[in-house]
């Protein structure tokens, strides 16, 4: 890497990412079935119908797992808890072994001298919540709330921070406008409602662990960076819808309680009754602002329906998820962020990397094109630093290659490889380059 830590202020954290459903095994512990269950075995949602019932078995290994986190000379591991896990049927029940699997996480990760960064919410609906109506129920503000109060009772001691919900555009547009997600809905009244109660039951969850006497809080949010096609008036308008949508819904929710016009121009029929009474609980101060950062969409005008705007191919060079590789996009959203709407609350890129078809040779697991993605990207972190943004840490999705949602196991995020047989794990160059930047 051409990075290293002391090119970084004393203190910044240095961490890896997964999410329960991706590296657990659902099928495992007694956990319940979630809507990513259901989902994936309606044939026709899930390349090959692939399912997360034994993903890495992360479940059995996380001790191995934890070791190869430590190794690397990482300071934090950002990790979710399974609500199907906890509460096989979303509520009442506990699965003491579900909870006990968390208490024993989190000493590992203590143990080891890594800061337990925790998400509430990485898209495992229960089952049995789903078939109320999950997102599109408004019941589901207070079904998470308890969730996160019984979780946090046993837990909130010993984290270091925790976020509820995991990109609330993928839980709200990409799973109920696009259907690329679970439920799998294209529905523009499902999705008003879910773009709004993704955000009441995050300014829930956030005021059920303030009253546990709980300290930094905070919001994890994806964002992409919407650039127009062309120079056109139609074009411009097309990136700002879709960057009202994106991006601008959550963050302007959650820090201004306001909603963007160009975003409720299309949602306002059908967002649910007394929807702008809201805005106290989802208001609910945080202490920092994580940001999930992959890529840039090209955009041009659409016909059709609202919201009249489509992807159109970029120029740049892509990973293997084909999206685009552009860390100007970070940099842009790092001081954009800091400017319009946290000021000086501390930021953390809670999210960034790419998918890639690596190499085995033998032993060894080539990837240099990751080396170079993080690079490229820590530069950006650097550059919006050195503009006064407080980015107090980096994030790398993800720890291991895993359950990659819709694309089954075929995209591989991983510092570490995993062979999806035999469930051995093996460092890739990348990590082992990132260990020598973190210890150097
Ligand atoms: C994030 N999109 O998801 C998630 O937090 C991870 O669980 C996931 O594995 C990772 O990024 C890589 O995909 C996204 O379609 C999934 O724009 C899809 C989109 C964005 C983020």
């Amino acid at each position: 890497m051409r990075h290293k830590r002391s090119d970084f202020p004393e203190g910044f954290l240095f961490g890896a990412a997964t999410s329960s459903y991706q590296i657990e095994g659902q099928s495992f512990g007694g956990a319940g079935r979630t809507h990513w269950d259901d989902f994936a075995e309606t044939p026709g949602n899930v390349v090959r119908g692939e399912t997360g019932a034994r993903a890495c078995d992360h479940y059995h290994r996380y001790a191995e797992d934890l070791d190869l986190v430590a190794a690397a000379g990482l300071d934090a591991y950002r990790f979710s808890i399974n609500w199907a896990r906890v509460l096989p049927e979303g509520r009442g029940p506990v699965n003491a072994e579900g909870l006990d699997f968390y208490d024993r996480l989190i000493d590992a990760m203590l143990e080891r001298g890594l800061k337990p960064c925790a998400t509430l919410y990485h898209w495992e609906m229960p089952s049995a919540l789903a078939d109320l109506g999950g997102w599109r129920n408004r019941d589901v503000a207070q079904w998470f709330g308890d969730f996160t109060e019984l979780v946090m009772g046993r837990l909130g001691d010993r984290m270091f921070s925790v976020a509820p919900i995991n990109e609330p555009w993928c839980v709200a547009w990409l799973s109920h406008f696009e259907g690329h997600h679970a439920p799998g809905l294209r529905d523009i009244r499902a999705t008003a409602r879910a773009m709004h109660h993704v955000m009441l039951a995050h300014g829930t969850a956030i005021q059920r662990m303030r009253a546990l006497g709980m300290g930094n809080l905070g919001g994890v949010f994806n964002l992409e960076w919407a650039s127009p096609a062309d120079d056109s008036p139609e074009a411009q308008q097309a990136a700002a819808r879709y960057d009202a949508i994106y991006n601008r819904w959550f963050m302007g929710g959650a820090f201004k309680g306001a909603y963007p016009a160009l975003a409720l121009e299309g949602l306002e029929p059908h967002m649910p009754a007394g929807w702008q009474d809201d805005f106290g609980t989802i208001t609910a101060p945080l202490d920092w602002c994580g940001i999930n950062y992959y890529t840039r969409k090209v955009l041009a005008p659409a016909p059709g329906p609202w919201p009249h705007v489509q992807p159109v191919e970029g120029p740049l060079p892509k990973t293997f998820m084909d999206w685009e590789i552009y860390p100007d996009g970070l940099h842009a959203f790092l001081t954009r962020t800091a400017r319009e709407y946290t000021g000086d609350l501390p930021l953390y890129v809670t999210e960034n990397g790419l998918a890639s078809q690596d190499e085995l040779h033998g032993e060894t697991v080539d990837d240099p094109w990751r080396t170079e993605f993080l690079d490229a990207h820590l530069d950006a972190c650097r550059r919006a630093m050195a503009e006064g943004v407080p980015l107090k840490g980096y994030m790398i999705w993800s720890l291991l290659d895993n359950y990659e949602w819709a694309l089954g196991y075929e995209k591989r995020f991983g510092l570490v490889h995993v062979d999806f047989d035999t469930l051995e794990r093996k460092p890739k160059t990348s990590y082992h380059a990132l260990s020598k930047a973190l210890k150097g």
